[in-house]
């Protein structure tokens, strides 16, 4: 069996799942939101990281349908926290720049949403900033067209692409994440905290939220709270947990 029909067939059996990891805001030290992370549960060999296979869902295709399940899956989840009175958090869902691409994506998100009429104000999507560039004109269009329907949007991985400045002040987006390897660099690289310290005067004078990814220690935490970084997202607060764990340990009400 080739990894294409494997992964076709874990999508038929629901062998794909979701995890959870907060965000958390450097202010308050609580958590604002939480980003879905998809897993395939594979029943030989355990879980498998979404680095193993997201690419080849990308290069056949398959991207497309195990996006949109990723997307009706968080937003369900969610809908389910909601209806039990959990705590109240956004959740964030990774997008493929293939997906963005794709002519029906924005009625599925519409229709994703259309389940209930808080889903797309507690929906925020994130698209890697590499991609975004490519093609602008018509990344910009879709944007804008995703945010009408009150759902926020992220640039992830910033700093890892190449945004020309004129055209990020033009993207309709509410947040950039700092890409992890600048924050892994900070603390040892004077240059990895200029781009950091910069990143957010940057974010914030384009009055965008910035979140810094794969915070690790409380040194890499308080810098980060010194810079006036909003929220921080690492394994120093919590890993990606699956969803279960996820609303007992983050969403019980106290
Ligand atoms: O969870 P982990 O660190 O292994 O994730 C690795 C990469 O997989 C991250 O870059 C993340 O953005 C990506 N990823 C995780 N879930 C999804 C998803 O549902 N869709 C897409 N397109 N990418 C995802
Ligand atoms: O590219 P994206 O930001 O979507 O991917 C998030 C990925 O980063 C997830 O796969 C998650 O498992 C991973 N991650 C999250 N926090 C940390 C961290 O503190 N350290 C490391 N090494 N990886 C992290
Ligand atoms: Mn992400
Ligand atoms: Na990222």
């Amino acid at each position: 069996l080739t990894l294409e029909n494997q992964l076709r067939q874990a999508l038929d059996k629901g062998e794909f799942v979701l995890h959870y990891q907060p965000k958390v805001n450097l202010a308050s030290g609580k958590m604002t939101s939480a980003e879905a992370l998809i897993r395939w549960n594979d029943p030989r060999t355990g879980l498998v990281p979404p680095g193993r296979f997201i690419p080849i869902l990308e290069e056949t295709g398959l991207i497309h349908e195990v996006g949109r399940w990723a997307l009706r899956q968080a937003i369900k989840d969610a809908l389910r926290w909601r209806s039990a009175g959990l705590a109240a958090v956004r959740i964030a869902v990774n997008v493929s720049p293939l997906q963005l691409r794709h002519r029906g994506f924005i009625d599925e998100i519409r229709q994703a949403i259309s389940i209930d009429a808080h889903a797309a104000a507690g929906l925020e999507l994130e698209i890697t900033e590499s991609l975004l560039m490519e093609n602008v004109q018509h990344s910009i269009t879709s944007l804008h067209a995703i945010r009408d329907m009150g759902v926020t949007l992220a640039i992830d991985d910033f700093g890892t692409g190449f945004s020309s400045l004129s055209y990020l002040s033009k993207l309709p987006v509410d947040t950039l994440k700092i890409d992890r390897s600048f924050v892994i660099e900070m603390t040892d690289a004077p240059e990895s905290l200029a781009l950091v310290s910069t990143i957010i005067s940057l974010a914030h004078a384009l009055k965008l939220k910035v979140v810094a990814e794969g915070v690790e220690t409380e040194e890499q935490s308080r810098l980060l709270q010194v810079l006036n970084c909003d929220e921080i997202q690492g394994f120093l607060f919590s890993k990606p947990v699956p969803s279960d764990i996820f609303e007992a340990k983050y969403l019980a009400l106290p």
